[in-house]
């Protein structure tokens, strides 16, 4: 055993937080009984799940548009297999949103049959890596790492909660067809927000009025969330989950930070592989916002 089977669990090849998760769900998860009006957020970790989590919530209930409700995010879309508040999930009022890291070969049978609906978010994964390096060491449940190249090649070898970033979107990509599933990207999302959320209420069939758009947008910029108690996490990491250092959750959430932190030959080596295990993939990403 080294350091790192200390934070991961292995289950079915994937591997998941350790601490937090509850092996009876996994092994369960397959009969998870499937609503035909849930909706699945699906990323792979620092993808932009609490903004998509941020943005169905506000799309969908009134309460928390207009503020009448206290809902943290994170309760209004509960992780299915990080279940840390013990949501009785047979409980929640439908429309349900739930919110998973899963791959798609552990996803619940319900959902094979085309029942809810998923949304995955993905992100370029240099930016993701950054994200995920200060994640791992602001998280005592996670491994810390002491320097970014330690975590790059961890990241590089799936041997972090989520495995392989590659096998992650690549096999959601691949599986589509499957599921009734609409493929969010972080960085359209950053670049005009309006039209990503127009996006989603039409897959979603959601009639929203312009007003309640914009309030939509405006309550799911960086800036309102990072100051939001409900949406930043900052009480439930230090609190519940537990932080190494003064970190955020709400980090930065820019484009192109990786340009920041890896070095030439870092960059040139996460390219090669990047090359190799995704070449004839069609989806497109976009590494810097000013490149278009
Ligand atoms: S997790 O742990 O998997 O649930 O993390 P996740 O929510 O997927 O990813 C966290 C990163 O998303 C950024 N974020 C945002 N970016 C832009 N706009 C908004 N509104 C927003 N909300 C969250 C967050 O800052 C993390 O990215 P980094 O690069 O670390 O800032």
């Amino acid at each position: 055993m080294d350091d790192t089977d200390l934070f991961l669990l292995n289950f079915k090849g994937f591997h998941f937080e350790r601490t937090l998760i509850d092996v009876d769900v996994l092994e369960n998860l397959d009969d998870f009984e499937i609503r035909d009006d849930d909706v699945f957020i699906i990323t792979y970790p620092k993808s932009g799940t609490i903004w998509t989590q941020q943005i169905l919530s506000l799309i969908y209930y009134e309460g928390h548009r207009n503020k009448t409700e206290n809902v943290e995010t994170l309760d209004r879309a509960p992780f299915l297999e990080y279940n840390i508040r013990k949501v009785d999930f047979s409980m929640m009022p439908s429309p349900r949103i739930l919110t998973s890291h899963i791959p798609y070969y552990l996803a619940p049978r319900g959902l094979k049959n085309k029942k809810a609906k998923i949304v995955y978010t993905y992100r370029n994964p240099k930016d993701i890596l950054i994200s995920y390096y200060h994640f791992s060491n602001l998280l005592v449940r996670l491994q810390a790492s002491d320097n970014l190249e330690q975590f790059m090649k961890q990241f590089l070898d799936g041997k972090v909660v989520g495995s392989l970033w590659f096998d992650h979107i690549r096999g959601w990509y691949e599986h589509k067809h499957d599921f009734n599933i609409l493929f969010m990207k972080y960085e359209d999302m950053k670049k005009d927000l309006r039209s990503s959320v127009v996006k989603l209420c039409s897959f979603l069939d959601k009639e929203l009025s312009e007003e309640d758009l914009d309030t939509v947008v405006r309550q799911a910029t960086f800036q309102n969330m990072k100051y939001d108690p409900q949406a930043n996490y900052d009480t439930i990491l230090k609190d519940e989950v537990g932080t190494r250092n003064d970190g955020c959750f709400l980090r930065k959430g820019t484009v192109g930070d990786w340009k920041r932190h890896l070095t030439v030959e870092q960059n040139e080596r996460f390219d090669r592989i990047f090359q190799r295990k995704m070449k004839d993939f069609p989806l497109e990403f976009t590494w810097d916002i000013n490149e278009q």
